[in-house]
C-alpha cells in the first residue's frame, strides 16, 4: 500500500552559486512554473534577512557593522537553525520548497575566508539535507561582469575567486551542474528538466516502495 506520508513529502531543492550566478531569478521563475503545474511550493532564501539574527546579518553584508569571522559563520547558520522547524513542516505537509542559498554557501564562503573546513560544517550537521542542489556555475570574471556587483562585503571578483574554488570541493552526488554563462532562458529550460525530473523521479519511487 502506498504511504501517505512518504507519497506526500515535498522536495528540498537548493540553488547555490556565486553572487551575480542568476540564483535569486531562476529561483523565482522556478517556482512560478512548478506553481503553474499544480505543484504546492515555496521559494525560500538564506540569509532570511527578516529575523533577529537576519537583521544583524544583513547589518554585517552591507559594512554597518564588523564582527568577527567565526561569529557571523554561526550567525548564517543559526539563522537557518531558527527555520528548521518551520522546514520541517513544510516538507512533510507536501510542499516542496526551492531555496535560494544553503549550508554549501555557509561552509563555500567562511572556508574561503581562511577558516577550517570541519569547523565551518560542524554547526551545519543535522539541519535538513537537500534532496537537489542545483548549482548555477559561473566563472568569477563572467559574474563580475553582469551589471557589476551591488556592494555588497563579498562581492568582489578576488574573493568570489576563492569561493569558486571552495564551492568546488563541497561537489557531491546529490549536485546538478548548470552552465549559468548561457542564456538566461537556456539556463531556465535546463533547471526547469533537472527539478521536474527529479520530483517525478521521487515520486515513482515512492508509489513504487
Ligand atoms: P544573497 O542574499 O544570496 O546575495 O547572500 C548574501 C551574501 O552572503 C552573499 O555574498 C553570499 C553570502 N552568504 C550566504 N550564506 C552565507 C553563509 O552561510 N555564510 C557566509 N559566510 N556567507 C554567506
Ligand atoms: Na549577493
Ligand atoms: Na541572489
Amino acid at each position: 500500500p502506498l504511504s501517505a506520508n512518504n507519497e506526500s513529502r515535498g522536495a528540498l531543492v537548493v540553488f547555490e552559486g556565486l553572487d551575480r550566478s542568476g540564483k535569486t531569478s531562476q529561483c523565482g521563475r522556478l517556482v512560478s512554473y512548478l506553481e503553474g503545474l499544480g505543484h504546492s511550493v515555496e521559494l525560500w532564501r538564506f540569509p532570511d534577512r527578516t529575523t533577529s539574527v537576519g537583521q544583524m546579518i544583513s547589518a554585517y553584508l552591507t559594512n554597518k557593522s564588523q564582527l568577527d569571522d567565526h561569529t557571523i559563520h554561526l550567525l548564517f547558520s543559526a539563522n537557518r537553525w531558527e527555520k528548521r522547524s518551520m522546514m520541517e513542516t513544510k516538507l512533510k505537509a507536501g510542499t516542496t520548497l526551492i531555496v535560494d542559498r544553503y549550508s554549501y554557501s555557509g561552509v563555500a564562503f567562511s572556508t574561503a575566508k581562511g577558516l577550517d573546513f570541519e569547523w565551518c560544517k560542524a554547526p551545519e550537521i543535522g539541519l535538513i539535507a537537500p534532496d537537489l542542489v542545483v548549482y548555477l556555475d559561473i566563472t568569477p570574471e563572467k559574474a563580475a561582469e553582469r551589471g557589476g556587483y551591488g556592494g555588497e562585503r563579498y562581492e568582489q571578483l578576488e574573493f568570489q575567486r576563492k569561493v569558486s574554488q571552495h564551492y568546488k570541493l563541497l561537489k557531491d552526488s546529490s549536485w546538478k551542474i548548470v552552465d549559468a554563462c548561457q542564456p538566461l532562458d537556456d539556463v531556465e529550460k535546463q533547471v526547469k528538466e533537472i527539478v521536474l525530473q527529479h520530483i517525478i523521479a521521487c515520486q515513482k519511487g515512492k508509489i513504487l516502495s
